[in-house]
């Protein structure tokens, strides 16, 4: 579509959207009328910037439905973020809004060379996470044959891959990079027929890339996305690799400074922030997503017109994303406080076999030291627990001796993060 056009189609549905979020959303009207900013002032995307912006503690605070902006019975579905039943978000989704994910990932399927003639084989998990859902659905819209395979059960993986001949792959950079490693080993390199892969849900580097594209014979296409926003497909990749194109008709796009919310200029590293244009059920406006990114709207070789965003560079806050859930190093320490111990912890990181490995190493008080082996084992063993119903994911818990963790002068130092991304 030609930009003045885009520019148009934004302007209007921004209007018609902050309407719809000033009348069905009790919150997001205080936070406009706090502003002092009325539906009325905003008439296109050159009066975004007045409107308060929405956080991630914003949603927690409305846990479960307090953004829900139709009737509940005119919802179909939810998905959530990762994290803990305090940490989650809820995104509720009509039919429309659906239909507007799953269109940004058919996107994404064209864009890596997929047509109805593909097999898309999606190892992103199913459930809450959006991946699964997401992928599948845009699938499905392009009219290709698609594998509802999850994540899990390699050798199922392999099987399907090669009996079923997918020709697409869509799962997390680490598992593609997982998964062609266990295709050599087995030696069936020349059974596969995969062409591309549309890998996304963490960070992952150049380097990365390029190795999976040497061990699995594919182009290796990058996707973006957040729950908050619908899922994956709200940018994508085409074969140029040079920054992921924005579904801006549906998802607009800006960078603002961290530090002051202020909006910057294209081509400025920054805090990317989202507006929903026409999403029903749950229409963020100014959603602040802690990734850090750029835009760029030079014209791409690919002849598509949408604005690319660079590859996330990192977040603004301490958020990990870890074997695809996302971890906060605040919940470790709600559930060590919770045990009795001292919030002296030491989270691990690494890629071993590119697959993140985690260990949270803990310091024990003086009286637990002094008790016997069993007593340890069997406190290790609780805090495990604790720790995996928290997170979702299990950490190699390692008790330490009091007062061995090197105590940090400044900030403490929390994390030490050994992989290569
Ligand atoms: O990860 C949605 C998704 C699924 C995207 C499948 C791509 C493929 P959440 O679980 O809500 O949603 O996590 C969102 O993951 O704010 C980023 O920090 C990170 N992230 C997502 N895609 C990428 C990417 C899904 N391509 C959070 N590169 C986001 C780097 C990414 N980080």
């Amino acid at each position: 579509m030609p930009r003045e056009q885009m520019r148009i189609l934004q302007d209007e549905r921004l209007a018609a959207q902050v309407w719809h979020a000033y009348d069905h959303v009790a919150p997001y009207r205080k936070k406009m009328q706090e502003k002092g900013v009325e539906p009325g002032d905003i008439r296109g995307i050159d009066d975004l910037h007045k409107l308060p912006f929405i956080s991630k503690d914003d949603l927690r605070e409305e846990y479960p439905a307090g953004f829900l902006a139709v009737p509940q019975s005119d919802a179909v579905r939810i998905q959530s973020t990762s994290g803990t039943t305090g940490r989650r978000v809820v995104a509720f989704y009509t039919q429309h809004d659906i239909d507007i994910w799953e269109n940004g990932c058919a996107r994404a399927i064209v864009a890596a060379g997929g047509s109805k003639d593909d097999v898309v084989h999606v190892s992103y998990g199913y459930g809450l996470f959006t991946g699964g859902p997401g992928l599948n659905g845009g699938s499905h819209k392009v009219g290709s044959l698609t594998l509802p395979m999850s994540s899990g059960n390699t050798e199922r993986q392999i099987q399907f891959m090669t009996d079923l001949g997918a020709t697409i792959l869509c799962c997390t950079p680490s598992y593609a990079a997982f998964l062609a490693e266990a295709i050599h080993e087995a030696g069936i390199e020349e059974k596969i027929k995969l062409k591309a892969g549309i890998f996304g849900a963490e960070a992952w580097s150049e380097e990365m890339r390029r190795e999976i594209e040497k061990s699995l014979h594919i182009k290796a296409y990058d996707i973006y996305g957040l729950t908050e926003i619908s899922g994956p497909g709200v940018s994508f990749e085409c074969e140029r690799q040079d920054g992921m194109h924005v579904n801006e008709d549906e998802f607009y796009p800006e960078i603002v400074d961290p530090d002051t919310g202020e909006p910057l200029p294209d081509g400025e590293k920054g805090e990317l922030v989202f507006t929903c244009l026409t999403k029903q059920a749950f229409p963020l406006l100014r959603y602040r997503t802690r990734d850090i990114s750029m835009l760029m709207r030079g014209e791409c070789a690919c002849g598509r017109t949408l604005v690319r965003m660079a590859r996330p560079m990192g977040r603004t806050d301490d958020m990990l994303i870890i074997r695809g859930v996302n971890v906060f190093p605040s919940q470790i320490e709600t559930v060590l406080i919770g045990q009795g111990y001292p919030a002296n912890y030491l989270i691990v990181l690494d890629r071993v076999r590119h697959t993140d490995t985690f260990e949270i190493q803990v310091e024990m008080t003086e009286e637990m030291f002094s008790d016997e082996v069993r007593f340890i084992e069997r406190k290790e063993t609780e805090l495990l627990a604790a720790l995996r119903s928290m997170l979702g994911i299990s950490p190699k818990v390692t008790l330490v001796a009091p007062r061995t963790i090197a105590r940090s002068e400044g900030k403490a130092v929390r994390v030490i993060d050994n992989r290569k991304i």
